[in-house]
């Protein structure tokens, strides 16, 4: 990865090379007006107002040409210092430039400009000596972005690029953004057909398509059966709630950024969910409770909607629909430690499964100093985030703590994965509460007959469906394990005419046992039906032609080697699912 800040060359490079983008952007465009240029972590942008003129992908390389031929010249990066009236007498038909003089320090008394051969910014710099140092970048990519980032204001264009000092440097990273390119889950659930978009649903909304549902499907039964079996309780609850219901839990006043906006139907006046927890403490108000009852786990795959920002929304990962693999546990104060140490098993146990390695694990804890971000209990938040502590030691697992980064009603852990392309994101989260059970007025009798209220866990192992299987994605490259795979087998005969029949049984034999089969008896070479099968990542191809139907056997190639092994047809219905009910991973086929 890049890091601009740690690199001070690097850096000035980057801005130096955004100066020349807009060299050339002027020259080829010269109605251009430029708003900002900075460099961030992959590279650089230049923000661009170009009137009614557009600009494609496909513009990009003569941009990049003019840029060429500008840095070819050779000319100095000079630097001038004038005074506020200057730069704004010299700006004066540049709104942008205007915009961002008058908005500069009162202090700031003397502005700074670079000038390189005809073309003159606004800049704090530094930059380069010359134009000649700037041999070695590529322009990656144009999209839309408001002026100052405000949905109101203009939609500027803004193109990015990066710049490195030698040939070699810039390849390899052409390379990696390549490789990141193909792992992307955008372009994966397209190639696979897992998911889609539509503009007539909206931004953030995808349709999980037929491969993508029988994903989910697998996701589902498996987190299901995991937690029956460690005493959760699923519900099935309504995806609105009235905006009483999130005024009594607080999210109204605190989360309503996040909300989509209300709509009234007769007298209520509903909310899409945010999230699902004043449901699920209105089903544990629903019955009264003993200390002997508890902890109780409700849980739920459940529906929710929340306003992300429209640059944000991002294939799977990022969405505004989502399903939840939630739940909510309800302990008494002695259970938090013994509660918590069993979630964070949990995704122990399924991040193995999975075969996920790279994560790491975020312990969000209060910043002693801010009395007004979290409710005002020393005591209780030091006995809470000690215990969450002690847990994560003694389970052996690797954590680094974020001060001041708890939520106001208590601290958290969560599990943070690196996406192909963009920053960290949350997968797993374990949320400790202590006020939602007080604004539902929740209780519990305690064993000297007392009325208590219970704290509460919120906790998601996979967080939602739609961003855990946007990182299985890209972990597999797509190449998922037979048991989550939407086709588990493809058949294809060697020769439509003497091998389908012998194929079709085989096709009988395994869709009785369960098996996830398809047979391709379309009348095409069995090379080309053999690349269609990789390139669909079908974990395995049975290629049945002579031999196979004569000795009974089956031959078979596991996605992604080279072999073909053969043996006896009863053999591979024992392996293959024992493969599937193992849950084997590809690297241990
Ligand atoms: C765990 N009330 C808790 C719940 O009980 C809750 O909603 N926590 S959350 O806000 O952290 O969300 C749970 C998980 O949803 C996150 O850990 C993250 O993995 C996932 N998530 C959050 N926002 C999005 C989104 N916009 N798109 C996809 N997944 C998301
Ligand atoms: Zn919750």
């Amino acid at each position: 990865m890049l890091n601009m800040k740690e690199n001070e060359k690097l850096s000035m490079l980057n801005h130096s090379c955004a100066h020349l983008l807009a060299q050339a952007v002027k020259h080829l465009y010269p109605q251009a007006k430029f708003w900002v240029g900075p460099v961030i972590e992959e590279g650089f942008y230049y923000d661009i107002d170009l009137g009614d003129a557009v600009i494609k992908e496909e513009d990009l390389e003569s941009i990049e040409k003019e840029m060429k031929k500008c840095a070819k010249d050779g000319k100095k990066i000079v630097r001038h210092e004038i005074s506020k009236e200057e730069a704004l007498e010299q700006f004066k038909d540049d709104p942008y430039k205007i915009d961002l003089i008058s908005r500069m320090d009162e202090n700031e008394t003397v502005i700074s400009c670079y000038t390189q051969g005809d073309f003159t910014d606004l800049c704090r710099g530094p930059h380069v000596e010359t134009t000649k140092e700037l041999k070695y970048f590529k322009l990656l990519k144009v999209s839309g972005a408001y002026w100052k980032g405000d949905a109101k204001n203009k939609m500027l264009q803004r193109i990015y690029g990066v710049c490195f000092e030698t040939e070699e440097e810039l390849e390899k990273h052409l390379e990696m953004l390549e490789e990141a390119k193909q792992r992307d889950h955008r372009k994966i659930g397209k190639d696979l057909d897992i998911f889609m978009s539509h503009d007539l649903v909206g931004k953030g909304m995808p349709l999980w398509l037929p491969n993508g549902a029988l994903v989910r499907k697998q996701l589902e039964n498996y987190i299901y059966e995991k937690e029956r079996k460690l005493g959760y309780h699923h519900v099935y609850t309504p995806c609105v709630g009235t905006v009483d219901l999130y005024k009594t839990s607080g999210h109204w006043d605190h989360y309503k950024e996040n909300m989509f906006p209300s709509m009234k139907v007769d007298e209520e006046e509903f909310v899409l969910r945010p999230m699902n927890c004043p449901h699920h403490m209105l089903v544990y108000g629903n019955s009264l409770h003993s200390y002997r009852d508890l902890p109780i786990r409700i849980g739920e795959f459940a529906t929710d909607f929340r306003y992300e920002a429209s640059g944000a929304v991002k294939g799977l990962e990022r969405v505004r629909c989502m399903c939840q693999n939630d739940a909510h546990l309800f302990v008494t104060p002695e259970q938090i430690g013994e509660e918590f140490k069993k979630v964070v098993s949990l995704i122990l146990d399924v991040y193995h499964d999975f075969g996920i390695e790279n994560y790491s694990f975020r312990l969000s804890l209060r910043d002693k100093e801010d009395k007004e971000k979290y409710f005002d209990d020393d005591q209780m938040w030091d006995e809470a985030e000690n215990k969450l502590r002690e847990v994560l030691n003694e389970l052996g697992v690797d954590y680094f703590e974020a001060i001041g980064e708890a939520a106001f009603y208590g601290p958290k852990l969560d599990v943070e994965v690196k996406p192909a392309v963009g920053p960290e994101v949350t997968l797993s989260t374990c949320q400790l509460d202590f006020l939602l059970p007080r604004r539902f007025d929740l209780s519990y009798i305690d064993k000297d007959g007392s009325k208590q209220v219970p704290v509460v866990l919120h906790r998601a192992i996979f967080g939602t469906f739609d961003r855990f299987t946007a990182f299985i994605l890209e972990e597999t490259k797509g190449s998922l394990p037979a048991w989550l795979a939407p086709v588990q087998v493809n058949i294809i005969p060697v020769n439509n005419e003497y091998h389908l029949e012998y194929s079709k049984e085989i096709f009988d034999l395994l869709e009785h046992e369960g098996v996830r089969v398809e047979l391709d008896d379309r009348n095409e070479k069995l090379g080309y039906k053999m690349r269609e099968s990789q390139k669909r990542k079908i974990p395995f191809s049975l290629i049945l032609g002579n031999s196979e139907r004569d000795h009974q056997t089956i031959s078979y190639r596991i996605h992604g080697r080279e072999e073909t092994i053969t043996v006896s047809k009863g053999e591979f219905v024992t392996y293959i699912k024992d493969v599937i009910r193992t849950k084997k991973l590809n690297q241990d086929l």
